[in-house]
């Protein structure tokens, strides 16, 4: 209708001389509505805001509840800056932000785009961060100083994509441009502007292909819908292709936008280290230390455990026995730190270890020993040195039977997922330029999350909290029910905060930190037990009619079909048939969590 008069009004005008008065004075008018309206949408714009509630958690900037420690001296690890062989590189973590949708994204929050700012004398940016506006600012980019003609401004830039016809909420109007980069060099990031003018060469650099790396788009950080349309437009986080520790991809904590498409041929690369001695940026003994002091998690368990961890020496003082495969009548007690098991050789099936034989003692051993339990420690490269993870290994002489919730009934699934020797694991990975504890993985058997500081509980300062859910010891970073299966049928995975708590840093015991070894000194020891490859605990075989037989007399009839079906649906995993292996022989060792 308005567009309708508006239209007339257009023509009318059209048809009158421009020197009229009648033309001036409708003119003028226009003007005057055409202002109002504008400010009309700006107050509506304000006001929708308010309406949606309190401001975004982006707004806010995330910090570890206590300060950093200062680190004790060590070479080169928190100094602020890493040389990756003729190209030095630090982390920003100051913005300006520079375009923001309130729309899409993680929980629909939109996503704001920075560029880093007070960069140190000499610095460069390398390329702009952006994340979603559903957790506090917790970011970091590299920015990179040149040694030896390494950097170069890039020759033009190629407007990727504008929200210029997006009708979603948004701060302005948004540009993402990719840098084209001289030959022979890579660009590592994108640029991003609130106008469409091109950005300025010398805005950005673009690294010499030698010190570049392949990279993949990982975690989603927006589309325009509430889910990532893989047709549409999408920003991802980036992060090396190979990881491990012996990879040299650095990430340059930049994002990668794209248009859509089956597997688009990636336009930005990650950096590469190239400093062959990357050790030297690594936390050593004493700084190790002092990350576990500062760090090391408390794990809760649910009030309703029955099987609790102890020391591995615990359980090898308390009657656990090493088997041999054809000597199965003749079980050997096992000595403290596990020196007459076999060391190294593979996962063949030719020994496992198991409880003590006599039924009292083997009662005692399942229920483990709290007190005597410790944490075993791991310390580890990650990201060419950048990074240092610190996996966090506990050990449970027994992992109690599976519970499944059907319907209202919850339901002990009786031998279903028992097994002797229980493995489990938290990752902490630690910024090797400030110390920081810059995110968290919480190992759920073959699976896990990354969870970022900024949606970690903490206490004591900055001691993580995670909690190990009942009778199975999956880590959480929340207590409540995680329920793995659909309809009503699952396996409850239960964990909550009580008063039964394991500090990990209390008594630990670092195993094994590789790098800071070599051919003259051993600087840590690592214990036999770490270097038995076989099975902590027997092949098990049950019937699991009899089982589900057992556990179907707790519900009704018309829930025993169904139960049976997703009983029957469980992969061998859950179903618990394997003893589990030691840390060594999990692909997390040497390579990056999932
Ligand atoms: C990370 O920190 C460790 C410990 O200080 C150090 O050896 C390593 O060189 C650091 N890496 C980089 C790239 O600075
Ligand atoms: C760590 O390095 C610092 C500085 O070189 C040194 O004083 C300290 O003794 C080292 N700590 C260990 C345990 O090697
Ligand atoms: C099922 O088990 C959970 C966790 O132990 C408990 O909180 C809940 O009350 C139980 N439900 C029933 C119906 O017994
Ligand atoms: C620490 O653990 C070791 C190995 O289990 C044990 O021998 C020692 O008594 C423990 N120390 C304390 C203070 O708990
Ligand atoms: C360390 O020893 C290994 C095997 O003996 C050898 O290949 C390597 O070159 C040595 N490294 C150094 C730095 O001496
Ligand atoms: C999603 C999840 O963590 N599921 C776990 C629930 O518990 C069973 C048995 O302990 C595990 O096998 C699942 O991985």
């Amino acid at each position: 209708m308005t567009v309708l008069v508006l239209v007339f009004v257009l023509v009318f005008l059209e048809t009158l001389q421009p020197n009229s008065r009648i033309y001036s004075r409708i003119k003028r008018s226009l003007n005057f509505v055409n202002k109002v309206t504008e400010k009309l949408t700006e107050m509506g714009n304000c006001l929708s805001f308010f309406e949606t509630g309190k401001a975004l958690p982006v707004e806010s900037a995330f910090q570890l509840p206590s300060p950093l420690l200062t680190w004790p001296p060590g070479t080169g690890f928190g100094l602020g800056t890493i040389d990756l062989g003729g190209l030095q590189v630090c982390q920003i973590t100051s913005f300006d932000k520079v375009w923001s949708t309130r729309e899409g994204g993680p929980d629909n929050l939109g996503a704001t785009f920075f560029e880093p700012s007070s960069l140190p004398e000499g610095f460069f940016m390398l390329g702009c961060y952006s994340q979603p506006n559903n957790q506090p600012l917790h970011g970091w980019v590299l920015a990179g100083k040149d040694q030896s003609d390494v950097l170069r401004e890039p020759i033009d830039y190629t407007l990727l994509w504008s929200s210029e016809s997006l009708k979603i909420k948004q701060d302005g109007i948004g540009y993402i441009w990719i840098p084209v980069p001289p030959d022979g060099y890579r660009a590592v990031g994108h640029v991003v502007t609130s106008s469409q003018e091109k950005p300025s060469m010398e805005k950005v650099r673009c690294v010499r292909a030698d010190f570049t790396d392949q990279c993949e788009a990982n975690t989603w950080i927006w589309g325009p819908g509430k889910t990532s349309d893989p047709n549409g437009f999408n920003v991802f986080n980036l992060r090396p292709k190979t990881r491990g520790t012996t990879a040299m991809g650095v990430p340059v904590g930049t994002f990668i936008a794209q248009n859509g498409g089956k597997d688009p041929p990636l336009s930005l690369v990650c950096l590469r280290n190239n400093y062959l001695n990357y050790e030297s940026f690594m936390p050593n003994l004493s700084q190790i230390e002092a990350l576990i002091q500062a760090y090391s998690p408390w794990v809760y368990f649910h009030p309703g455990e029955a099987y609790f961890p102890s020391s591995v020496s615990w359980f090898f003082n308390n009657g656990a026995l090493l088997y041999k495969k054809g000597e199965e009548s003749k079980p050997i007690p096992i000595d403290s730190t596990g020196s007459n098991l076999p060391q190294g050789g593979s996962n063949d099936g030719a020994y496992w270890l198991d409880l003590p034989v006599d039924g009292k003692a083997k009662e005692r051993v399942k229920r483990g020993d709290l007190q005597s339990s410790q944490a075993y420690f791991h310390i580890k490269p990650m990201y060419a040195g950048t990074f240092t993870d610190i996996a966090i290994w506990v050990f449970y002489p027994f992992n109690g039977p599976a519970r499944a919730k059907v319907e209202f009934f919850n339901v002990s699934l009786g031998k279903i997922g028992e097994h002797v020797g229980d493995w489990e694991h938290l990752t902490l990975r630690v910024s090797n330029f400030s110390g920081e504890l810059w995110k968290v993985y919480f190992a759920q058997h073959s699976k896990g999350v990354w969870v970022d500081s900024s949606e970690v509980e903490f206490q004591n300062g900055n001691k993580v909290v995670a909690y190990a859910s009942l009778h199975g010891h999956a880590s959480y970073p929340k207590p409540g029910l995680v329920l793995q299966g659909s309809n009503g049928i699952g396996i409850r995975n239960d964990t909550a905060k009580s008063k039964i708590v394991m500090d990990t840093g209390e008594n630990c015991s670092i195993v094994a930190a590789e790098y800071l070894n070599n051919n003259k000194t051993t600087v840590v020891e690592e214990p036999p037990w770490l270097n038995y490859f076989r099975e902590w605990g027997p092949k098990v075989s049950y019937d699991i009619a009899e089982e589900i037989k057992k556990a179907d007399k707790h519900l009704p009839g018309v829930l025993r079909k169904d139960f049976e079906k997703f009983i029957r649906s469980l992969p061998n995993e859950v179903l618990g048939e394997e003893g589990p292996t030691g840390p060594k022989m999990k692909n997390n060792w040497n390579g990056d969590e999932a």
